[in-house]
């Protein structure tokens, strides 16, 4: 992963671990609860114990220790590292998989609040514990889950790149100078927009951009795909797949043709293939074969591996990630990697207002 890839990964982490946050507390909106008011006084060995790992940098737990400490006043709470001996034996037996891991005890059954929040815990031999999409807890003890931080995350003395858990991991591809992919679903707007602004960077690079489009949906393995705008979407992807393969020079022209209306990309393709001087059949029998699946599954292989879902997504010199839809913004972001081409210098159009991805 890029340092960027990180920042967005660590927000998308506290964006979810906040909604699950929310989701543990909501157990306690609108119901009756009083804090501390529990049977604590008939037990008093109410424990949660906390697994979390020194090498996970998005492991908060003050939230939902400080939730848990409301919930259940006098709570005894131990805290503990996956990698000592006894947290990694406890979170593993459990089969809780991901950290951070918020454990009680038996004795919170006995609890006021335990039914509150039981739709939030799991129970496992003696102990529950709090589900980790719930208590916001995605760190995978192991696997090797930062690439660039020099640390050996899940102790299998590879570190970063040399661990295979990072082959797909944005850093540790190879470095290709003046490599353009450009990430889209053929029916998003946005997606299109992207497309549409490549007709005057490529104007402006020429040969000193090695472009490909990609796009974005899932093989469900049974011989269709799915993708977020539907089955016409799959069509048009495996369309425009056929043309890449047989018009590796000219195919944006077709996808430029495509999209002055794409939403009746059904009716327009085959006017399409002849305005831009291609073979309409030899589309369609790719189209319509085995053949033009096999394309798209080439075509969704990149996007699948980096884990890219947002139309439109770019990367420069296969490693570096950014998204935008305008000719300056896609200059600016493909420059900073290739500096000194000429395209660089040349004055391109900018963003007229509106933005966004599918
Ligand atoms: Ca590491
Ligand atoms: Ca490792």
């Amino acid at each position: 992963m890029t340092k960027e890839t990180i920042k967005i990964k660590k927000s998308t982490v506290k964006i979810i671990a906040l909604v699950a946050i929310v989701f543990f507390a909501g157990f306690l909106l609108g119901r009756e609860y009083s804090p501390g008011s529990g049977a604590l006084g008939t037990s008093g060995q109410l424990e949660m114990t906390v697994v979390t790992s020194k090498n996970c940098d998005t492991c908060d737990t003050t939230r939902i220790v400080e939730i848990t400490e409301k919930l259940f006043s006098g709570i005894k709470i131990k805290e503990l590292e996956y990698e000592s001996a006894q947290g990694k034996k406890l979170v593993d037996d459990l089969g809780i998989g991901l950290l951070p891991a918020y454990i009680f005890n038996t004795a919170v059954e006995n609890e006021s609040n335990f039914t509150n929040i039981k739709g939030a815990l799991k129970e496992e031999e003696n102990y529950y514990y709090i589900i980790p999409a719930a208590a916001g807890a995605f760190y995978d003890p192991t696997k090797e889950s930062e690439c660039a931080d020099g640390k050996d995350d899940d102790g299998d003395k590879l570190i970063d790149c040399d661990d295979e858990d990072c082959a797909n991991s944005l850093e540790c591809r190879e470095e290709i100078p003046k490599k353009l992919d450009l990430f889209v679903m053929s029916m998003c707007p946005y997606g299109t927009m992207a497309d549409n602004a490549m007709e005057e960077v490529l104007d402006a690079f020429g040969k000193d951009m090695v472009f490909e489009l990609h796009f974005i949906a899932d093989d469900q393995g049974d011989g269709t795909f799915r993708s977020l705008h539907g089955q016409k979407e799959v069509d048009e992807d495996i369309r425009q797949a056929c043309v890449m393969k047989y018009y590796p020079d000219t195919y944006m022209d077709y996808v430029w043709c495509i999209n002055k209306d794409y939403t009746k990309a059904a009716d327009i393709w085959e006017s399409c293939t002849k305005n831009v001087s291609m073979d309409t059949e030899k589309i369609k029998t790719c189209f319509e074969g085995d053949e033009g699946k096999e394309l798209l599954r080439g075509r969704i292989k990149l996007s699948n591996e980096l884990g890219i879902s947002a139309s439109p997504s770019w990367l420069v010199n296969n490693r570096f990630k950014f998204s935008g839809l305008d000719p300056t913004t896609i200059q600016k972001n493909f420059c900073q990697h290739n500096p000194g081409l000429a395209g660089c210098d040349k004055k391109l159009s900018e963003a007229r207002g509106g933005s966004g991805q599918c």
